[in-house]
């Protein structure tokens, strides 16, 4: 049966874009966390919507589940191949218009984020998405996972940004969304069942998403405090003063700051003394005229916290340098159970407390590193294997661990899945702590779209 379907797809595929060979296929089929391996029959990296839509109705017709990759940066293990094709979006890299008076631009899955910065940038504009793994990350997976990132208290998740979708349905049919529009209510708004849905609905081919005007000013600050609470009240203070000037607000524990320094010794120490809680505040305004720097550090000396507003471009820097590399050291340090959850910004602090307690009553040696995206409450409650365990070892209390800071998150009224999707690593969390009959509809529209269910089996959900 493989044999007619990878023969029929040799019509339907460029040669370079589909690869057949256990060489070729590894780096696509590899799972960048090693958590999962990826079986896949063959690698599709098709050049066009118009070929995806081929490639859809192949796998339809001979039964062959389908697997969406873009930039395969994802920490959950929703773009790992599952015994069908796995479709790399990476070669539909193309910006096909950026819309200055519309302030929008219109790109394929493929693109880096980087690279839509920049061209926006070249147009004085702003693409707002930001993150540390803004070099590699795709637009599609961005897309399918409702990405956060760095400046989501002002500028929002991509949901909030995307005007436009066009998707390769399950069916094979293409559904041209691309409106770019800021008022439409023509029915159902569909696009937002793509977004978010790790391609369990279809493969989104190219969005339209929204520019804002390129910032003229900024202002950069680290402030130091004793606990998670006085942070937490600094963040409402900063927001409450800066509004909208402020971008984003996110928060380091001291741990963090130490994985980062074993990892890159080179970076900065932001103060000469250490301190348990760090907070990181970026500010920008457009009009060129505006000055930041002097309002916030006048207004952080009126309290009693060390700060550092950084005085040019390179010191503001070497500050996010910091919190760029969060991740990738901590996965320097071996096995990493991870935890993206949200709290209401009421509860962030409380939860941060609790889980801590109870997650080192459960196994003393733990490295906690809770840090992340406090402005938008969202902690990346890692857990670290204490450095004289092995990974599988430390990776046996994933369940445990999961139990433990999910029930204390659903208790708080939070969310199991902030801004990394659920993939297979969360699937049982998701059906563990969803309401039944809000399970229940999400399957109805999974069995609508996707009767055979052929789009990214065993992902987000469990079927019966
Ligand atoms: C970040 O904010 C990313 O740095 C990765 O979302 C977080 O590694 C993580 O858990
Ligand atoms: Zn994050």
């Amino acid at each position: 049966m493989n044999e007619a379907f990878i023969a029929e797809l040799k019509e339907l595929v460029e040669p370079e874009g589909l690869l057949l060979g256990d060489e070729e296929k590894a780096p696509f089929l590899k799972e960048h966390r090693g958590l999962y391996a990826g079986v896949g029959i063959a690698v599709v990296r098709p050049a066009s919507t118009e070929e995806v839509a081929a490639v859809v109705k192949c796998c339809n017709k001979f039964n062959i589940t389908i697997t969406p990759q873009s930039g395969n940066t994802g920490m959950c293990g929703g773009a790992v191949a599952d015994g069908g094709i796995l479709i790399n979006m990476g070669r539909m890299n193309k910006i096909r218009n950026i819309d200055t008076t519309n302030s929008t631009l219109t790109a394929e899955a493929g693109c880096i984020m980087k690279d839509l910065q920049e061209a926006a940038a070249k147009e004085d504009l702003l693409y707002t998405l930001t993150c540390p793994a803004q070099e590699s990350c795709q637009l599609g997976g961005n897309l399918s996972t409702n990405l956060g990132g760095l400046n989501v208290v002002r500028y929002g998740n991509t949901r909030d940004l995307v005007l436009g979708l066009e998707v390769v349905l399950p069916s094979g049919e293409i559904w041209n969304g691309m409106r770019g529009l800021r008022k439409d209510n023509a029915g159902y708004d569909l696009k937002h069942l793509f977004i978010g849905a790790e391609g369990t609905l279809g493969i989104i081919t190219a969005a339209t998403i929204k520019l804002f005007p390129q910032p003229k000013a900024s202002a950069t600050a680290m402030l130091a405090t004793a606990d998670i609470y006085e942070l937490m009240d600094m963040f409402v203070a900063v927001r409450d003063r800066f509004a909208d000037y402020l971008v984003g607000f996110e928060i380091l524990p001291r741990v963090a700051i130490d994985i980062v320094h074993v990892a890159e010794p080179d970076l900065v120490e932001p103060f000469p003394e250490q301190h348990p809680w760090y907070g990181l505040i970026e500010l920008n305004a457009t009009d060129p005229e505006v000055d930041l720097l002097t309002p916030l550090t006048n207004f952080l000396s009126g309290y009693d916290y060390p700060t550092r507003v950084a005085q040019d471009k390179q010191e503001a820097h070497d500050l996010w340098a910091i919190r760029h590399a969060i991740s990738e050291a901590q996965k320097a340090m071996g096995a990493s159970i991870k935890h993206d959850v949200s709290l209401s910004l009421n509860r962030l602090a409380d939860f941060m407390v609790e889980a801590t307690a109870k997650v080192k009553e459960y196994m003393p040696e733990v490295i906690v590193c809770g840090f992340g995206h406090a402005g938008d409450g969202n902690s990346h409650y890692n857990l670290t294997q204490p450095q004289d365990m092995t990974a599988d070892e430390f990776n046996a209390h994933h369940h445990a661990f999961n139990r433990i800071v999910h029930d204390i998150v659903n208790k708080m009224g939070g969310s199991i899945a902030a801004e990394h999707g659920v993939g297979q690593l969360k699937s049982e969390e998701l059906k563990h702590y969803t309401d039944p009959v809000e399970y229940a509809m999400m399957l109805q529209i999974k069995k609508t779209f996707d009767p055979k269910n052929l789009f990214n089996p065993n992902k987000v959900f469990i079927l019966d």
